[in-house]
């Protein structure tokens, strides 16, 4: 979507009315953005280089190496993995599909705006998939070159999953919310997991290491930017709902600037979904930077694993892909690893794990490989406010706060922007529900793919959780659901989800650390291991998860 394209659009003899319920955004889905500030990683973590990105490529790894680990994937999982496995002696070779994201293009910045799309935007699709596909009821994709872009929007049967593709993984796309799971809820979220050591020792631990604060209350109250979630909190609190503050890995001094206008803008500039150029903290700039400064960790960027199988002479065969940036297959590279930390995010390890199974190349997993996959009950929606209630043409891209009602209606929602430029008198929710579906993963003989038997009707639990926040807010604003932003007369976002969790859960597909069942020196270390809910936003806990189990590894298997 460019600036452009919503005027024009906006213009066709729409009424008021109809302008209000329909001006929306694509963006205000999307969490999102920033450049970084150093994250001193104490606790047991190392100093992250302050606004570094992930430094100068050094060679990929080379068909037939060897090395004592490697770790598929960089993101949240596979990063902590790296690090601490550094910090402990172990040289550690990263293997990550999507692209380093360490180089501007033509137009100066590494990644390019909301508002413009280019080739950087998506993996491998010649035509861009918004979560928020439509504005004012058309649809607002634009054809783009197929390249290794930053966002993956990844289609199984009943369900579109957005997720990160390059050093950093989802780092380099989310909304950088950053939240621990109350203590009450976490037994659902992870139940064969002490809830003490977490709540005293990881949680602490991930939210250092990742550079987590919280926005400055007064400023909140004062600033331009964050008039969108002031009118969504007065709302929340005129219907009797907790508002709260949301900390965020953004570094919010460097906000204030932006906004001060002494800074180059990112999350003022509708920087969000395909990256950031300046203030968002993401992985590349704490755990990856840290684990690069031990001099231990290496990275192959645009390099696929596509199998792991035992080798003959122990340890694991690691069979790699070295793409270019159309995709297209530039090298095969056979390497061994003594230990093989399965990082590819929930969705690229259950799949890896569900054909390495059915294929025979890792024969002794369990049945539950597959299982329990959840969307983290996501679901997205609008509202149209009256004019008396302009939620700003200036949006922060990074969401701040959210609506509790998880305990007496099973949902969390995140007032999200929609940074468009121009007032739309809208505001934008993601919700986090407490749908119970689950779906599983199965290998597909015929195609060589991986199926999900996810159905778009499972949606429907998380639709009415929702409904309990924004039907009683619309009855007291006297307001009503937009309906244009992911269709025609469509309210809900209930095609996709940002928040893919499960598909080889801890202490089921592996012990409760990580160890996958059957394979000594096998491990998943990522949101695969989650049983599809988190309460909230997930990567705290998927951090944090990390930092708990590779203690125990390093401490009992290295
Ligand atoms: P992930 O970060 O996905 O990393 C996996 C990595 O493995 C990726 O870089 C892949 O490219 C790579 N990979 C996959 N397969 C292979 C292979 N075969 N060979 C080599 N590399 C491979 O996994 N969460 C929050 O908590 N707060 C937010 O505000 C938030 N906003 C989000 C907004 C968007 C638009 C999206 C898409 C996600 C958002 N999330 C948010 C979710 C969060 O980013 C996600 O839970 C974590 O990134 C998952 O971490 P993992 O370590 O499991």
């Amino acid at each position: 979507m460019s600036d452009s394209t919503m005027p024009d659009k906006g213009s066709k003899g729409f009424s008021r009315r109809g302008f209000i319920a329909g001006t929306g955004s694509i963006l205000g889905a999307m969490a999102v953005a920033g450049r970084a500030n150093a994250a001193q990683m104490r606790g047991g973590a190392a100093a992250g280089a302050a606004g570094a990105a992930a430094g100068p490529a050094a060679a990929p790894i080379a068909d037939g190496a060897h090395v004592p680990v490697l770790v598929i994937g960089t993101g949240y999982g596979g990063s902590v993995a790296a690090l601490r496995l550094a910090q402990a002696g172990v040289d550690v070779q990263m293997i990550e599909m999507g692209m380093a994201w360490d180089t501007p293009g033509p137009d100066g910045k590494i990644f390019c705006n909301t508002l413009n799309p280019d080739q950087r935007s998506y993996w491998l699709r010649s035509r861009t998939k918004a979560p928020l596909n439509y504005f004012l009821g058309f649809p607002i994709d634009r054809d783009i070159p197929k390249y290794t872009g930053i966002l993956d929007a990844e289609d199984f049967a009943g369900i579109t999953v957005y997720q990160g593709r390059g050093v950093g993984g989802g780092s380099l796309v989310n909304g950088g919310m950053a939240v621990t799971p109350k203590r009450e809820n976490f037994g659902a979220v992870l139940p064969s997991v002490d809830p003490d050591e977490m709540y005293s020792t990881y949680y602490p631990r991930a939210n250092a290491g990742l550079g987590v604060g919280l926005i400055d209350p007064a400023w909140f109250d004062t600033v331009d930017c964050y008039q969108f979630a002031r009118v969504g909190r007065k709302h929340a609190q005129r219907s009797n709902f907790p508002y709260v503050f949301v900390p965020d890995v953004y570094d919010w001094d460097y906000m204030k600037k932006e906004a001060a206008g002494t800074a180059t803008k990112s999350a003022l500039d509708g920087e969000i979904l395909y990256g950031n150029n300046n203030g968002k903290k993401s992985l590349q700039k704490t755990y990856i930077a840290a684990a690069r400064a031990t001099g231990k960790v290496s990275v192959s960027p645009l390099h696929k694993v596509t199998t792991v199988s035992p080798s003959g002479g122990g340890g694991y065969t690691v069979v790699i892909q070295q793409l270019d940036t159309t995709g297209g297959t530039v090298a095969t590279k056979s390497v061994t690893a003594d230990k093989v930390f399965f990082a590819a995010g929930s969705v690229g390890t259950s799949k890896l794990l569900v054909t390495l199974k059915a294929t025979g190349l890792l024969p002794n997993l369990n049945n539950e490989i597959g299982k329990g996959w959840g969307d983290n009950g996501n679901v997205m929606c609008g509202r149209a406010n009256h004019l008396w209630d302009p939620t700003g043409k200036l949006q922060a891209t990074i969401p701040c706060g959210g609506i509790d009602n998880w305990a007496a209606g099973g949902a969390f929602a995140e007032v999200a922007p929609l940074p468009t430029g121009i007032e739309t008198y809208a505001s934008f929710y993601l919700s986090i529900t407490k749908n119970p579906n689950r779906a599983q993963f199965t290998y597909n003989a015929s195609t060589g793919g991986v199926d999900l038997d996810w159905q778009t009707a499972w949606k429907q639990p998380a639709i009415d959780m929702a409904k309990t926040i924004f039907d009683k807010i619309n009855s007291k604003e006297g307001t009503i659901y937009r309906t244009d932003l992911f269709g025609t007369y469509k309210i809900w976002g209930d095609h996709l989800t940002y928040h893919p969790l499960g598909g080889a859960i801890l202490n089921k597909a592996t012990d409760n650390y990580g160890r996958l069942h059957g394979h000594p020196g096998l491990y998943v270390i990522d949101g695969a291991l989650i049983p599809g809910n988190t309460s909230v936003n997930p990567f705290v806990t998927i951090t944090a998860l990390a930092e708990r189990n590779i203690e125990k590894i390093i401490a009992t298997d290295l």
